[in-house]
């Protein structure tokens, strides 16, 4: 999927803004035609959650309306108009001029409908219904009952009761976009790359969709190159292979990205062209360790969240800016889009700034009891092919990450997993693959993932307070880990919450110190370990969750900076052992 872009063929137009809104707990919209128009909205900015707009409804996750209005944008009357939402949380139903456009589940992906037939040269209204329930075969779940086995049971009491720890906000997260093509246009590019001895390979697979067309041709320049090649189609696809002599290649300490801009032409005409970035990199996973371009590299990095006060999970373009430059000054070079894929504007910067990316799909807390079962497979297939779809051309995606803690007992994982990792490897068959799991040896998606991510909470939910109890044991259960899987081991997550101004001295739990030195101590345990690959520290910021009785202020205190993103005494102790790393 090609995110939209503006030039000489194509425009795109944003309709964020103030939209007409109306929350809808008694589900009345479609028996009284909401669908069409709704009277009596109060205003709600877009793109942001509409939980923390309003003086009330903070924790209201049923169903809600929005609309706006829209003119026919000048010059677009020959176009395929196409309306692209980027991320609606959770079940959206969209009408245009009154008709059904579809529906699409599950947040923090994107999806559109072609809408030329519909426009009208002005007042076309949008509405959409957005469905924020959180439910036990939705992704990721909610309101949860059954065999403890299935679920976290230490999340059942917690209000709203998410079985994830992050607060379930919903609305329209993310730009909503009209945009225009010619009628036969460029419909997906799949750039690969590849090193061959100082030389790289940029391979491009080029589709399109309208009337027949002759070729497409190619330009790529950057650091010193400059390249045009041609190739005609043959069954609607042109694959090319461009040679880069000499390449500057991509990696997190040289972000080198060339221009590819990619034309239809059809009798010397261009009809259509979409202009890309291109890392040229390899990604592998080698004996106990995660190469880029055939050297080893070792990831210092985050889990995350997008969330801000009073915009909830909404883009919001400067916070983007702002965690790029805190995880730049504290030395990280990764991180993992921790429980679901991040904007597409926080993976473009992570190509140019040079951050390393572990994308994983929105399926966190996932359980597998019969009931619900086939609906949770599709749902998670869906979300693969949309990742892969919407990110497989960035240099910084170097793993795709299947999942997040799921609940690992069942017989159904196995089978599950194993269908998921072989979607994912068709459609990337360049990236390794993984899940990140809080049961280690017991996870068996680990016999065919491609490295081992673990979440360890010793010293805090288990040894609480007792550091020099918890290391050693920590360290004895990744030695067994690597041993029983010969892979390399991500160390996913590990921290302890803080609360800002709290100290103690010696440290104890909640203070900035004990914090401080179970990070310290994990650290240098982990670099004691010739497999494993990386530390991702949860969390790079403090965020909103349930509210429940181990969430002082219902934030998680995890963060190494608070939600307002200022640093505890974590940052520093963290950025002085991680400025001394080399890459
Ligand atoms: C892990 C989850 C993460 C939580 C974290 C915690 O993956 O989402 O926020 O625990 O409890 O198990 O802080």
């Amino acid at each position: 999927m090609l995110y939209p872009q503006s030039n000489s063929h194509r425009q795109t137009i944003e309709l964020s803004g103030f939209w007409d809104f109306c929350f809808d707990p008694q589900d009345l919209g479609p028996a009284n035609g909401w669908q069409n128009g709704f009277a009596d909205g109060r205003p709600i900015a877009v793109p942001a959650s509409w939980n923390e707009q309003f003086e009330e409804e903070r924790d209201y996750l049923g169903a809600a309306w929005y609309q706006t209005e829209f003119g026919l944008p000048w010059g677009w009357k020959e176009k395929q108009i196409v309306l692209r939402f980027g991320s609606v949380n959770y079940l959206a139903e969209v009408w245009l001029n009154g008709r059904a456009l579809g529906t699409h589940e599950g947040g923090h992906l994107p999806f559109e409908f072609d809408v030329t037939s519909l426009m009208k040269q002005s007042a076309n209204q949008l509405v959409v219904r957005v469905d924020g329930r959180l439910a036990f075969d939705r992704v990721p779940p909610g309101n949860v009952t059954g065999e403890s086995a299935d679920f976290f049971p230490s999340h059942a009491s917690n209000y709203p009761q998410a079985q994830f720890d992050f607060f379930p906000y919903c609305g329209i997260h993310r730009p909503v976009l009209l945009y225009a093509t010619p009628r036969t246009f460029l419909s997906d590019l799949t750039v690969q790359t590849d090193i061959l001895g100082s030389n790289g390979r940029v391979q491009v697979r080029v589709e399109f969709d309208g009337d027949a067309i002759g070729v497409a041709r190619s330009h790529l320049s950057g650091h010193g190159h400059q390249s045009a090649h041609e190739t005609a189609f043959s069954n609607a696809l042109a694959e090319m292979v461009i040679d880069v002599p000499n390449a500057a290649l991509w990696s997190s300490s040289t972000p080198n990205l060339y221009d590819l801009v990619i034309e239809l032409v059809q009798n010397e005409e261009v009809i259509d062209s979409y202009a890309l970035k291109v890392g040229i990199r390899t990604v592998s996973v080698a004996a106990d360790q995660l190469l880029i371009n055939g050297e080893p590299v070792y990831l210092r990095g985050f889990g995350r969240h997008e969330d801000f006060p009073v915009i909830g999970r909404g883009y919001l373009p400067a916070l983007i800016v702002k965690d790029y430059a805190l995880m730049k000054w504290i030395g990280a070079n990764s991180f993992r889009t921790s429980h679901y894929p991040y904007s597409e504007q926080m993976v473009d910067l992570a190509d140019q700034l040079g951050f390393l990316v572990i994308d994983e799909t929105p399926a966190v807390g996932l359980y597998f009891s019969e009931q619900g079962l086939e609906k949770r497979n599709a749902v998670c297939n869906q979300y693969v092919r949309e990742m892969i779809a919407r990110d497989k051309n960035h240099p910084s995606v170097i793993i795709w990450s299947l999942a997040n803690e799921p609940h690992s007992a069942s017989p159904h994982v196995r089978p599950f997993f194993e269908r998921l990792y072989k979607e994912a490897k068709r459609l990337d068959s360049t990236r390794p693959v993984t899940l990140v799991s809080f049961v280690g040896g017991d996870e068996e998606a680990f016999a065919f993932c491609d490295l081992v991510c673990l979440n360890r909470y010793l010293g805090w939910y288990t040894y609480a307070g007792r550091l020099d109890e918890a290391l050693p044991l920590l360290s004895n259960e990744l030695d067994l880990l690597h041993e029983k899987f010969g892979k390399p081991i991500l160390l996913a997550e590990f921290g302890a919450d803080a609360i800002p101004g709290h100290h103690a001295q010696p440290p104890e739990m909640f203070s900035e110190e004990y914090q401080a030195e179970l990070l310290v101590r994990y650290i240098e345990l982990l670099r004691q370990k010739s497999y494993v690959i990386g530390e991702h520290i949860w969390n790079l910021c403090d965020f909103k969750t349930s509210q429940g009785i181990t969430r002082v202020g219902a934030l998680n205190h995890k963060g190494v900076f608070t939600r307002d993103r200022r640093p505890k005494l974590a940052a520093h102790r963290i950025r002085a052992l991680w400025s001394q790393s080399d890459q």
